[in-house]
């Protein structure tokens, strides 16, 4: 739907008072009305590094989930606020992946006896709280496009590796990219006594796989592949590897949104293509490529919004930006000093992966 005119005015005019000292990220999966806005578009690693390049910006108005706005506060200067439209903006995979679940799971292992074995290896997209627990613990953070360099570094760390929080990318990176069985991975479930799993099970695995998943992307199907392959003969499908490990084998093409962007621009003319990330992204990408003659449809119709990313719409934007204008400081997302500093030091294993 277009965006109501007088907001974007207000959008418009707020951002121009603040000029230099403000920088609004993007993420792909964020509303055209509010990625209008944006001075970059990304992922959110990207994004953070974006931030950080922007020294001289005072507020980082972060346009996207929480953990990202968490991410950017820990790469960027002690003097750079960073701002989250709406607090409720949470990511549900992050959420799965508490300190305290984590604290337990390193019980569980300790007690097998495989801790001092295990590196811990964490996916992005986790709080704060979850990168410091694998900084501290000797691991690294990984995305969704060095998952695999962050693995082969783990396992000359150690023998195990414990994958936080998303199961589908820890396991199809296994799987897919290291040559793995799916007998080398058993699922840590938190809300089960010992993970539900026994001493042996773990002593046994390669990849602990913690039992998180993202809601969008775990939705596609074996079914959704089979699908539209019927309903459009010819066409290329790729997904995102936080898809289920049967929709990234069923698949074409399995990678991250950079690398999903990066296709398309590089894709013939002519050539169809069946898309399995966040709709907003799939929609805006169909739009774009839509005079080369690229035709882009959605895996799967079924499938929504990431509803915590939609968020973050306009009249929130709006509301952050005058709020700035006018000197008050809303919705700063703040890492506190110890937690940072572990946090940090797990990112700086993954900028320093070969
Ligand atoms: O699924 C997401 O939320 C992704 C891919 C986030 C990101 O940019 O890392
Ligand atoms: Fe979290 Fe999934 Fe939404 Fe990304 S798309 S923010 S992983 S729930």
């Amino acid at each position: 739907s277009p965006s109501d005119p007088d907001l974007v005015e207000r959008a418009r005019t707020a951002k121009e008072k603040l000029g230099n000292k403000v920088f609004i990220l993007g993420h792909h999966y964020q509303r055209d009305e509010v990625i209008q806005f944006a001075d970059v578009t990304g992922d959110s690693f990207k994004l953070a590094r974006d931030a950080a390049a922007r020294p001289e910006a005072e507020y980082i108005v972060f346009c996207g989930v929480h953990f990202m706005a968490e991410s950017a506060d820990i790469l960027t200067t002690d003097d750079q606020k960073v701002v989250l439209p709406d607090l409720a903006a949470g990511c549900s995979m992050a959420d799965m992946a508490t300190a305290e679940q984590v604290a337990e799971c390193w019980d569980v292992l300790t007690e097998a006896g495989i801790a001092d074995l295990t590196v811990p290896v964490s996916y992005m997209n986790s709080s704060a709280d979850i990168k410091a627990f694998t900084g501290k613990h000797g691991g690294t953070i990984c995305t969704s496009s060095n998952a695999k360099r962050a693995l082969d570094w783990a396992f000359e760390q150690g023998e195990k590796v414990l994958f936080l929080p998303d199961q589908h990318l820890g396991r199809n990176t296994a799987v897919r990219d290291m040559g793995m069985s799916l007998d080398d991975c058993v699922v840590y479930n938190p809300h089960k006594p010992n993970g539900g799993l026994t001493a042996e099970e773990l002593r046994g695995a390669k990849m602990i796989l913690w039992r998180g998943h993202c809601s969008v992307h775990g939705r596609f199907s074996l079914d959704s592949v089979n699908d539209v392959r019927e309903r459009v003969p010819g066409v290329n499908v790729l997904v995102h590897p936080e898809c289920r490990h049967e929709v990234v084998a069923a698949a074409d093409y399995v990678g991250s949104t950079e690398y999903i962007i990066k296709t398309l621009e590089a894709a013939p003319a002519g050539s169809k293509w069946a898309i399995g990330t966040e709709l907003n992204l799939v929609r805006r990408l169909a739009n774009r490529f839509a005079d080369e003659d690229k035709e882009i449809v959605f895996l799967d119709k079924t499938v929504c919004f990431c509803s915590t990313m939609n968020r973050i719409d306009l009249p929130h934007l709006v509301w952050a930006l005058e709020s700035l204008a006018e000197g008050n400081l809303v919705n700063r997302i703040q890492v506190d000093r110890e937690t940072e500093s572990f946090a940090k030091l797990a990112l700086e294993r993954m900028l320093a992966l070969p």
